[in-house]
């Protein structure tokens, strides 16, 4: 598991190099904006489930068959597991949001799951699809501008967008 810095770091070492002007200054950037990262990571956690139940609710009433007898995610149980699938990836995200780094993202939650879906004949696409609809919700949530400081949060926002997208093209 890496973080932006200790990625910086492991690059610079695998070249047997100094660090650059350029990526001090990334960095020095990633400290400037530490605060609005901290924010966000607070405002997906504690709404987490709030964003997760509404992804799938969402999810289940464009996609019907799932939640339908004979569906993936008919029964309690599998629907259960469903939500818990989802808040894996949400709590993952916040962990990479937080890092700055995909790193943990990938290793422990995206790595082999494609596989995993595929021998549960859980459909990696529906997954998907509920994906980003936690991208939706926690991107709204995150650039909220209610009881907060305004700023720019363009470049924090589209890194958590790609957080989301990159677990949503490990399913599909
Ligand atoms: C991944 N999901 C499921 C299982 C695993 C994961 C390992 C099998 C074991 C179990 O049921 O607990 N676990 C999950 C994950 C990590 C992990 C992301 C990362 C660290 O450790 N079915 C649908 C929807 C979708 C869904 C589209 C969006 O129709 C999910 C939710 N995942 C789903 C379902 C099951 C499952 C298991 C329904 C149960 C499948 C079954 O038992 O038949």
């Amino acid at each position: 598991v890496l973080d932006a810095f200790a990625k910086v770091v492991s690059q610079a070492d695998t070249r047997g190099e100094y660090l650059s002007e350029n990526q001090v200054n990334a960095l020095i950037a990633f400290v400037k904006d530490g605060n609005k990262r901290v924010d966000v990571v607070n405002r997906l956690s504690s709404n987490s489930s709030a964003i997760v139940t509404d992804a799938a609710r969402s999810l289940f009433s464009e996609q019907p068959v799932l939640v339908a007898p004979g569906g993936n995610a008919y029964t309690n149980r599998r629907a259960a597991a469903c939500l818990r699938d989802l808040e894996i990836i949400l709590r993952y995200v916040t962990y990479a949001t937080f890092t700055g780094d995909a790193s943990i993202l990938d290793d422990r939650a995206l790595n082999g799951l494609r596989e995993t879906y595929v021998a549960l004949v859980v459909p990696g696409a529906s997954v998907a699809a509920g994906i980003l609809k936690l991208k939706d919700a926690s991107l709204a949530l995150a650039a909220d501008p209610n009881g907060i400081t305004r700023g720019d949060c363009s470049s924090l926002l589209a890194e958590v967008a790609s957080y989301f997208d990159r677990a949503a093209a490990a399913v599909s």
